[in-house]
């Protein structure tokens, strides 16, 4: 099991919305995550900072990499785009974390 953790950054004023479209998220987005080999993805909010926290499981034969080049992956950073902090192709602006602890 492959184990990753993100952290990136909603503008002010958007958590409800944020949260609301995520709720709804496009069912060819699911499909495109799960085919990329994602699974068991959580996204938590800092309230106080405004940091998204994602943390998700990858299976062995992922295609994570690829992912940013998928249409639906882009059309959905063109529609989040407007609460988050971005990069200039609407990529979210994301740091990687660092693993320090696993207990199973
Ligand atoms: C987040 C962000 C991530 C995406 C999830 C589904 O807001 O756009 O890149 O993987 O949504």
């Amino acid at each position: 099991m492959i184990t990753r953790a993100f952290r990136m950054k909603l503008k002010p004023g958007n958590v409800e919305e944020y949260h609301r479209r995520h709720d709804n998220l496009w069912p060819d987005l699911a499909d495109a995550l799960r085919a990329a080999g994602i699974y068991d993805y959580s996204i938590f909010l800092d309230e106080e900072t405004l940091h998204l926290f994602g943390v998700l499981k990858l299976h062995p034969d992922h295609q994570i990499n690829d992912l940013p080049k998928h249409p639906v992956m882009q059309r959905w950073w063109d529609y989040m785009a407007d609460l988050m902090e971005v990069e200039a192709d609407n990529r979210p602006k994301q740091l990687a974390l660092k693993p320090v602890f696993y207990f199973e």
